[in-house]
């Protein structure tokens, strides 16, 4: 099966922090699970260009070329994606050529369909949503996500008739249920779309940065219009039509609940528009605030996640990302947590538990051993309902229950190793010792291909004393969830994966 993820693409007046690169790892997270159970992936990431915020931080910055501080910035993006291994398969730029073709092929589709008209349009703009607001979304006057003052602006502009495509689009969200998601958000949009969603200014005349409107060279393109193309123009529309037919729709955007009414409301009603296929699937992430506030650099708190990658772990930064907040939810930035969760999770849990399990195998240089014996089926029961939770979570958008299933798991052989105690057994009972850690190396390997997306690097570490190569495992549809499928021999216990003592 093929499998389209993306992020949000991202204003490149600033450099990434925490919440950004969690929007990111979670799309990492569901991509590397596809490609592990077999299907055909395309994981696209990017950066939105063409935002006036992006020329005023380059103005601040004392840069008269805006082309070379976008290309900085966009590297910086890109290269920090890099160093945290996130997998995406392309990383589409706004002011790529095979963008803005894709654009202009786009917008003629909506003209072409009787959809663009000029007008004049007097409203609230914040620069930081780069939108008109309404007056009853400010807090005492402020933008609620921005914390400033909106402009008034009055212009003459062209429209986008996506009024027209309200009812289609109440009707659609109806029908799908897994359309908008999690379904706090698809009530919040059905809302505003039935008492809201009016035609949008799709142009800004005079404005010195983004792509000229085919129709109109004094307007340049409203950069919500531009940016949400990306999903398309990012996998071919325009430029490889095979490759665009074998990836659109998207099966998900992962978006912020920041952006919610352009990914479900703007944006579909632009491809109805065009006629094209709608995504499968909108899942609005929530938010990590640090002691209650939103994280950014107006707010002065913009955590890197490459120094918490470098002084933690990658694998770390990962994990407390995705375990800390349930998905869907809002949670708080901590290190305070993160040192928690890190000494009991990873430490005393999965690290521990991989440690025990290989000094045991290490100590009796453990050979494939073909009879488990008596304690075989409920340790096989035990991964099978484990996989079959976690298989769930993936599907169902629920990360958290996928991290509950392989933690689980090792409980589960943490106290079947304090149960049977095969230390005691290897010096009078050799073969029941020999069975029980046979198990155990089993349990081991289980819970490698569940942490696998979540945590590659441990997994990896972990196939690797199995003697196990990645290409084995990954995309091995029959492997994964099956009961013994690697003959484990030479096993070698290395050094503890999260030590205590850093
Ligand atoms: O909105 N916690 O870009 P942006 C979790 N260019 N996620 C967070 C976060 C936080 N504190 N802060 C940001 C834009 N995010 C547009 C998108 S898409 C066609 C155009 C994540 O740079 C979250 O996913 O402001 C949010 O939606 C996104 O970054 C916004 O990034």
């Amino acid at each position: 099966m093929k499998f389209t993820i993306t992020t949000p693409i991202y204003y490149v007046n600033d450099k990434p922090h925490v919440g950004h690169a969690y929007a990111t790892i979670v799309a990492d997270t569901f991509a590397r699970y596809h490609r592990l159970i077999g299907d055909d992936v395309f994981f696209l990431t990017g950066t939105d260009e063409n935002s006036q915020k992006n020329v005023e931080a380059a103005r601040a910055a004392g840069k008269t070329n805006i082309q070379a501080y976008l290309d900085t910035q966009s590297a910086v993006w890109k290269e920090t994606w890099k160093q945290l291994d996130i997998s995406f398969d392309d990383f589409i730029r706004t002011t790529e050529d095979r963008h803005k073709k894709g654009v202009i092929d786009f917008f003629n589709l909506v003209r072409e369909k009787g959809d663009i008209y000029k007008g004049t349009y007097k409203g609230l703009y914040c620069k930081g949503c780069e939108a008109f607001v309404r007056e009853s979304d400010l807090v005492n006057g402020l933008c609620q996500f921005h914390k400033k003052t909106p402009e008034v602006i009055e212009e003459e502009n062209y429209f986008f008739r996506c009024s027209k495509y309200r009812d289609q689009l109440l009707s659609y969200i109806e029908d799908n249920p897994d359309f908008v998601q999690p379904v706090s958000r698809r009530n919040e949009i059905i809302n505003y779309i039935r008492d809201h969603f009016e035609d949008v200014s799709i142009s800004r005349e005079k404005s010195e940065w983004g792509i000229p409107l085919p129709i109109d060279s004094t307007h340049v393109m409203y950069v919500w219009f531009d940016a949400l193309i990306n999903y398309l123009t990012g996998i071919g529309f325009g430029w490889d039509e095979k490759l665009f037919d074998r990836y659109w729709p998207a099966d998900v955007h992962i978006v912020g609940k920041d952006i919610i009414k352009f990914h479900c409301a703007l944006w579909p009603a632009m491809l109805l528009s065009a006629g094209l296929p709608l995504p499968k699937r909108i899942f609005a992430h929530g938010f990590f605030t640090i002691d209650g506030e939103r994280i950014g650099k107006s707010m002065g708190n913009a955590i890197d996640p490459l120094e918490i990658a470098q002084i933690h772990g990658l694998d770390v930064l990962r994990y407390f990302l995705l375990r800390e907040i349930p998905f869907g939810g809002d949670g708080d930035f901590s290190f305070a947590r993160l040192e928690l969760r890190y000494a009991s999770d990873l430490a005393k849990g999965i690290g521990n538990f991989v440690s025990r399990v290989l000094s045991l195998a290490e100590k009796i240089s453990y050979s494939y051993e073909k009879n488990l014996g008596e304690h075989e089926k409920e340790a096989q029961e035990a991964c099978k309902s484990a996989h079959a939770q976690w298989k769930q979570g993936f599907e169902a958008y629920a990360l958290h229950d996928c991290l509950d299933a392989a933690w689980d798991l090792i409980r589960h052989g943490d106290q079947f190793i304090d149960r049977t105690k095969p230390w005691s057994l290897i010096t009078n009972e050799k073969t029941n010792a020999i069975q029980i850690i046979g198990i155990l190396v089993e349990l081991v390997q289980q819970v490698s291909v569940l942490v696998y997306p979540f945590m590659p690097h441990t997994a990896e570490q972990i196939w690797e004393r199995l003697g196990i190569k990645n290409t084995q495992i990954i995309g091995e549809h029959s492997i994964i969830g099956s009961w013994r499928s690697f003959k484990i021999s030479h096993i070698q216990r290395g050094s503890p994966l999260f030590p205590l003592t850093r």
